[in-house]
């Protein structure tokens, strides 16, 4: 059996029925004193831990401190999507600030993945694509294969997996969206930009990825997704993991997670034979009804700690991302907004870059995992 869980997570999880109800208070929640950085403390049971960055964070050198103390691996926020790299037309390619991260990743030791070769949305394609008028599938299909090739052409193997797809899945009605490709290909684009992946970069980690989450109005979400997997499987789609975003809380309850559901959906992920991956992780404390900090970061630390005792009792998750290390430059603070009007705190360290009680529980909850 690939799935564990410790005796104090079987306790947590008998206390919890179909949601958080009874969150068990965290021993401690005073940050510690970073004895260890969480790459270390990840890399003992196999696993990876890093953070998604981008240019306006990459130029603050306390970011990039922090970044190297703590990760050995990170993603690009936004400089490898196609409204970047591909925004002018279909033979123009500008890969200048995913290579200033690549090469930071590099000097430092770091691997990089690759986010996203195609997010299928259409609000994030760049406009010439969403205009194209293909004359035939044949040349639609040329497109998407030839933007891969040039992808792969670029960056070769340096990176170790993509999100070869991203969200196409429509969260409240679980179908596949729409988009300037499967107007013209239908579902056959998520094939063809998973074959494209594969035929290019042999050895890449191939990886859809999606924010169905745990909480209480996912459920149509989780169901999608599902779907999707199965007909990937179905059709032999070149697939070998889901990305799960992580985004935990985001515009629902924090305190609604389905822990049971949530334990259904991954077991039938892992049945499929795919690895997971938390891609994006932070805790939105939007709905935490208290402006008392204090209390705000321990409920973010104590849901975050759940969340990932569960993600990690399936050896299958080897890699842990943040979706941003700290407060100051965490996209949520734009997103979602609190009603007081105070700063958010989703994720491990505050916006003068101190570690608060989330930095402790992702501690903690490497240091319980079970080796993979
Ligand atoms: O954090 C990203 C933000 O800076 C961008 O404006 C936004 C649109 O490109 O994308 C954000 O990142 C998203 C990621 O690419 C996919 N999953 C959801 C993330 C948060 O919206």
């Amino acid at each position: 059996m690939k799935q564990s869980l410790t005796r104090r997570n079987a306790l947590c999880f008998g206390a919890a029925t179909s949601a958080l109800t009874a969150l068990p208070a965290l021993a401690d929640t005073t940050p510690s004193s970073m004895a260890l950085p969480l790459k270390d403390l990840a890399a003992a049971k196999g696993l990876r831990f890093g953070t998604a960055i981008g240019m306006r964070m990459l130029a603050d050198p306390r970011v990039r401190e922090l970044t190297i103390r703590e990760c050995n691996i990170i993603v690009p926020e936004n400089e490898l999507k196609l409204y970047v790299t591909h925004n002018n037309g279909p033979t123009e390619y500008n890969f200048k600030p995913a290579d200033e991260l690549l090469a930071f990743a590099e000097t430092n030791h770091m691997a990089m993945r690759g986010h996203n070769l195609f997010w299928a949305r259409d609000e994030y394609t760049p406009k010439w694509l969403k205009e194209y008028k293909f004359s035939s599938k044949a040349e639609a299909e040329k497109l998407l294969r030839d933007y891969i090739a040039a992808v792969a052409q670029h960056y070769g193997e340096r990176l170790t997996s993509w999100d070869v797809v991203n969200e196409t899945i429509d969260p409240k009605s679980g179908e596949v969206r729409e988009n300037a490709f499967s107007r013209v290909l239908g579902m056959d684009t998520l094939r063809i930009a998973f074959e494209a992946a594969r035929e290019h970069m042999p050895k890449m980690q191939l990886v859809y990825n999606d924010y169905m989450s745990w909480e209480a109005g996912n459920e149509n979400h989780r169901k999608g997704v599902l779907k999707l997997l199965h007909w990937f499987r179905d059709n032999k789609v070149p697939i070998d993991a889901l990305g799960v975003q992580s985004h935990i809380g985001n515009g629902f309850d924090l305190m609604a997670g389905q822990v049971n559901q949530w334990k259904d959906f991954l077991d039938e992920v892992v049945s499929l034979d795919l690895d997971l991956l938390i891609t994006e992780f932070d805790v939105d404390d939007q709905t935490i009804p208290t402006s008392d900090i204090d209390k705000r970061d321990a409920i973010v630390a104590t849901v975050g700690r759940l969340y990932l005792d569960q993600m990690f009792s399936y050896t299958q998750t080897k890699d842990v991302l943040c979706w941003g290390m700290d407060d100051k430059y965490s996209w949520l603070q734009g997103f979602t907004p609190r009603k007081d009007g105070l700063p958010l705190r989703p994720t491990p360290f505050d916006a003068d870059f101190k570690p608060k009680p989330l930095y402790d529980a992702i501690a903690a909850a490497f240091k319980s995992a079970p080796e993979r």
